[in-house]
């Protein structure tokens, strides 16, 4: 899985991916400076199984402090999206074809209406941030679109009279947008409940499909970022009053950035997330140092963080639906066959089942799967088991896997 973190120009994309993931990448206030898409990774917060089960773990694919396990996940920089993207204006064309990887958006606006349609500077409290919502998922619409109607007259000619499946040619023609069989069916779906037959559609329910389409196949998180400039607050009640079905986070991309460095730098004691940071005693901090972290800590007093953090977490475990799980080789110790206790966390969408949990790991383990074992109950459980978060798993195969 991968997240975008997609918007227009001069939002803090680039900020936000910096703080997110401290890789180096250019920041600036001037539009097109992140032309190639950006990769990095960032690190979501699950609460570890080492503290219920008592005992400590030597993790390896991620990080435990104190109970907290830090998962790595994948974000990437997309290129400021600018109107008539769908249209191949400005970088839009490049800009779609990053999108087209993503599995789901982490939408950073300018929450505070300091920046333009066009990605300029503005009057604080001017650009209406609802629009740059709107604005988005119409560029998203007419793109989805675009490839669908291309081929739109083969499409329902196939069905009419040559009588093969919608979903089949449906799912064909989106097929690179990341879209699955499951969404389409349920796109189909929803339109086909009006009643019409598919060369009965018009333009109004082709949008239709692509929009449910659209919401299904790439979920979004707003992060409504510039939360220090004081026109936010307001920005944001109209975000939520307008987009109940969003999840809208607050953000302070800057201020994140700020106190990562200065975590990194041992200046502050701060981990992503927190609520709040403590100078470090005798940091070598100057005035002006000093007085940045102040006016971060009021930041965290009004609004309970920076929100960077929890913008990627709602992403990842609300809209994409992924659970952690612990893939264990020894259920009764814990541990991988070289020693590590819970040494891996996987983090897979909502309603996988064991097997499908031991082919994500090996094909073999998948092909020979006999059963697995629950290590937190020493019950066996059969190969359509649905996983439950923080479930720890021994899979038990034909093929067994050498390391
Ligand atoms: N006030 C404020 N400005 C920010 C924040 N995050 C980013 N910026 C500024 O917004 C401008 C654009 O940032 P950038 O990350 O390059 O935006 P991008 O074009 O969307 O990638 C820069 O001047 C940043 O310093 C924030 O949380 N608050
Ligand atoms: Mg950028």
């Amino acid at each position: 899985m991968i997240a975008g973190i997609v918007g227009k120009t001069n939002v803090g994309k680039t900020t936000f991916f910096c703080a997110a993931t401290l890789a180096p990448a250019k920041i600036g206030p001037y539009p097109f400076v992140t032309i190639e898409p950006n990769r990095g990774v960032a690190n979501i917060r699950i609460k570890c199984v080492c503290k219920e089960l008592g005992v400590v773990d030597a993790p390896r694919n991620s990080v435990c402090v104190d109970g907290t396990r830090w998962v790595p996940v994948e974000l990437v920089d997309v290129a400021g999206l600018v109107p008539d993207a769908h249209k191949g204006r400005g970088l839009g064309n490049k800009f779609l074809d990053d999108l087209r990887q993503a599995d789901g958006f982490i939408h950073v606006i300018d929450a505070a209406g300091a920046t333009d349609a066009s990605g300029n500077a503005c009057q604080p409290g001017t650009r209406d941030p609802v629009e740059d919502v709107k604005f988005l998922e119409y560029e998203i619409t007419m793109w989805m679109l675009g490839i669908l109607k291309r081929d739109w007259d083969r499409i329902v000619k196939g069905v009419t009279q040559l009588k093969e499946d919608p979903i089949n040619l449906i799912s064909e023609r989106l097929t690179g947008l990341m879209v699955t069989r499951r969404q389409v069916i349920s796109a189909f779906k929803t339109v086909s409940e009006r009643g019409k037959r598919i060369d009965q559609w018009d333009d109004e329910e082709i949008k239709l499909f692509v929009n449910v389409l659209r919401k299904e196949s790439k979920p979004m998180v707003i992060a409504a970022n510039k939360i220090d400039l004081p026109s936010a607050e307001a920005g944001i009640e109209r975000l939520r009053a307008e987009f109940k079905g969003y999840t809208v986070i607050g953000c302070a991309a800057e201020a994140e950035l700020a106190l990562r460095l200065a975590a990194k730098k041992g200046l502050i004691r701060y981990m992503p997330g927190d609520p709040d940071f403590s100078i470090v005693d005798g940091a070598p901090l100057t005035d002006k140092q000093r007085e940045g972290l102040k006016k971060v800590k009021d930041i965290l007093s009004s609004w309970g963080s920076t929100g960077v953090q929890q913008a990627i977490e709602a992403m990842y475990l609300k809209e994409l639906r992924m659970i952690p799980v612990f893939p264990v080789e020894d259920s009764g110790k814990l541990m991988d066959h070289r020693g590590s206790v819970l040494p891996d966390v996987f983090l897979v969408p909502d309603g996988t089942t064991a097997r499908g949990l031991a082919y994500r790991i090996h094909t073999d383990l998948g092909t020979g799967f006999l059963y697995a074992i629950d290590a937190k109950t020493g019950q066996k459980v059969s190969e359509d088991y649905i996983l439950k978060e923080r479930d720890v798993v021994k899979i038990v195969s034909a093929k067994g896997l050498k390391g």
